[in-house]
């Protein structure tokens, strides 16, 4: 071929691939398969092997390859990178407001304020010249930082040329680098699996993976860039408001954050505040407040500085979800299939909106990963509705005398055996149904909603009927008499005829219900609506064999191994005899053939709080009828199913045009497959 012809082909490989990169890194579109993707990127390669002279330093093909430093060198910042005051409360937000107005005189109307959820990651300012990335540096101490650029050229959402015209030939253009929650989540199950350390938050993960002096290993490390503000700017300049250089940003191939917004007046910005804290935990990376700007850059400049921050912005910052706190004990809890689980106690600490005085401690394992001791002084970190967790040990405040955790011979409850098994990182008491634990756990899991659903019997009542000896198994709920519950305390007439009446009803019942009432160990409500339909009857059910019960779609061998036990254990049919004979039943159902997943070859996505039936339940649904579910949107998406607080994923849906369906229509749509939630 002419070599006219080569560096044409080369040079329309170049802009492919950029443009690709863009639409997969940046605006989260994949348009072309990954295959050829890599089959694009090994001809440029090759091209740029046999002509050496044609290789760019902005060409995708060298994003990582750089040699490890010894050190990073120092950057002064020419337009010093600033810091933000806080605001705490409306109040704080009223006196912002206040201070800006009586600073603005000649304003009297609303200002107009840009919003940007502040990402919680690392300040870093890139230098492009001609539209060319130059250098890379952290913010350090807001005049002089790192230099990362090896590093940042790694992350794809970083262009290593502007796309687009009208750039200034000199462009610094700041924002912040953060590992998104699922990244990190991925990155710490790996380093898990091989035994390594794990990261504490994906802020923490996110800086030590930009202080690497070996770029391969950042290159590895699933960070993006959100560009929010301009440094330096020289010959040519940018639009007049905030966040209208924002979208200039975003022409010119940067990632903005598709959550900002213009508002007018401080009580928007309230509002603004108010609905993004309730989305918070659904954005796919953490925000730790919200940033409010005077949109427009010529008040900017009458405003000015005071010290290090601009008097016309504030960072609104949200309740703290990780806090410090004392670990005065650690207790065993006993959980439904025995499961012993350490549990910190912890001095009261108000974190992520609530007081926490407790805190999971997993397991074993992972008492032994925090080698946390007994007064200890521990971080606690409390998101959204996930239960409070103790990430990490402040070493410095530990003294010798604090004890290691021991973990107990016995059932704190039964005093049986205790037994952890082959490959598992639990410990479990073996007393089965005699331990009371066990025995107040499986019947509250039985009367539970998505079981047999007998209501007004919460945890305290099962606790209190299991302590006097009025029941010990599920099948003894229905022998109760009123008399019985009358010895109660606090049981009163009405409740207890309330209570028998519910048992009453709680007895026409559903298969599946029936199934998952039961508590087999590793069948969830979707294991057992699979079962259900498969085998259409208990008795045909229970005389599955292990190959028959591997047939079903959600069946494993570990599940099918405990359904064997469970179906070979005489204490358990005896069980099942008691609640028959009690008057539980349930109508068959028509047994599905097996091929019969209505949902085959599509791709859901989950997004937004499910109220009724919760995301992993609605997950577990859809993969029970074929569907397979994915973490993000993409042209490849079938359908979303969106509750309220959806954020992102609502809108790239939308901006797809892919179907969004909302609970109820959802709910609807698992009852016209014969899924009564
Ligand atoms: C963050 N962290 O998301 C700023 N930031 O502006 C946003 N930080 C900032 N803006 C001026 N969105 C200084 C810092």
């Amino acid at each position: 071929m002419p070599v006219a012809d080569l560096l044409q082909e080369l040079e329309s490989l170049l802009e492919k691939l950029d443009t690709w990169n863009h639409q997969y890194y940046v605006l989260d579109q994949p348009t072309v398969p990954d295959a050829e993707y890599d089959r694009a990127m090994q001809r440029l390669i090759a091209l740029e092997t046999q002509h050496p002279q044609w290789l760019r330093t902005d060409s995708p093909s060298q994003r990582v390859g750089a040699k490890p430093l010894a050190q990073f060198g120092q950057v002064t910042h020419d337009v010093p990178m600033l810091s933000l005051d806080n605001a705490f409360n409306d109040q704080d937000m009223q006196n912002f407001n206040r201070r800006l107005l009586d600073r603005l005189a000649e304003i009297s109307g609303p200002l107009e304020f840009a919003c940007e959820p502040k990402l919680d990651g690392i300040a870093v300012s890139l230098l492009y010249r001609s539209g060319v990335l130059q250098r890379g540096a952290t913010r350090g101490d807001g005049a002089t930082g790192e230099d990362i650029t090896q590093n940042v050229r790694t992350i794809r959402s970083i262009p290593l040329r502007l796309r687009g015209t009208g750039y200034p030939d000199v462009l610094e253009v700041r924002g912040e680098i953060y590992m998104p929650k699922a990244g990190f989540e991925q990155l710490n199950n790996r380093a898990r699996e091989r035994g390594e350390k794990l990261f504490v938050n994906p802020r923490n993960a996110a800086a030590g993976s930009l202080r690497q002096l070996d770029p391969r290993i950042t290159a590895e490390r699933p960070l993006e860039m959100c560009c929010y503000s301009v440094g330096l700017v020289e010959g040519g300049s940018l639009p007049d408001r905030q966040a209208r250089v924002l979208e200039r940003l975003q022409d010119w191939g940067f990632r903005i954050n598709s959550q900002s917004a213009v508002v007018r007046g401080v009580e928007a910005c309230n509002e603004y505040y108010q609905s993004l804290s309730e989305r918070r935990d659904s954005l796919p990376y953490d925000i730790d407040g919200i940033v409010f700007k005077v949109n427009e850059f010529q008040l900017q400049e009458q405003l000015g500085f005071v010290s290090r921050a601009p008097r016309w912005a504030i960072a609104r910052k949200f309740p703290a979800q990780e806090e410090m706190t004392r670990l005065l004990d650690v207790e065993f809890q006993v959980g439904r299939t025995g499961v012993i689980t350490p549990v910190a106690r912890l001095e009261p600490v108000f974190v992520g909106g609530v007081t926490v005085s407790n805190a999971t401690l997993h397991n074993r394992d992972e008492v032994d990963r925090l080698d946390v001791r007994i007064g200890d002084t521990v971080i606690v970190r409390r998101a959204g509705d996930v239960i409070p967790q103790v990430v990490s040990v402040v070493l410095e405040h530990r003294v010798p005398s604090f004890q290691r955790v021991s973990f107990p011979q016995h059932c704190p409850v039964c005093q049986s055996a205790v037994e952890r098994e082959e490959g598992e990182a639990a410990l479990r008491c073996m007393g089965g149904l005699v331990c009371a634990a066990q025995q107040k756990a499986a019947i509250k899991h039985f009367a539970s909603r998505r079981a047999l659903n007998v209501e007004g019997l919460g945890d305290k009542l099962v606790e209190q009927l299991v302590d006097e000896g009025l029941v010990g198994n599920v099948a003894e709920l229905y022998t109760l008499s009123k008399a019985h519950l009358l010895e109660l305390d606090r049981m009163g007439e009405k409740s207890a005829d309330n209570l028998l009446a519910a048992l009453q009803d709680s007895k026409l019942t559903t298969l599946p219900r029936f199934i998952f009432a039961l508590g087999i160990r590793e069948v969830g409500e979707a294991t057992a609506l699979s079962l259900a339909r498969h085998f259409g009857s208990w008795p045909v059910l229970s005389a599955a064999s292990e190959r028959q019960l591997l047939e079903v779609d959600d069946v494993g061998p570990i599940v099918a191994d405990h359904l064997r036990q469970f179906f070979d254990s005489l204490s358990s049919l005896e069980m099942v005899r008691l609640l028959c004979d009690a008057g539980v039943s349930w109508p068959d159902i028509e047994c599905l053939p097996q091929q019969n997943q209505p949902l085959l070859g599509q791709t859901w996505v989950v997004t937004g709080k499910l109220e009724t039936l919760g995301r992993d339940d609605a997950k577990a649904h859809l993969q029970a009828l074929g569907a397979k579910v994915a973490g993000t949107v993409s042209m490849k998406t079938t359908c979303v199913v969106a509750g309220p607080g959806a954020g992102s994923k609502l809108a790239k849906a939308e901006a797809l045009g892919v179907e969004v369906v909302d609970e109820p229509s959802f709910l609807a749509l698992l009852l016209a497959q014969g899924i009564e939630v």
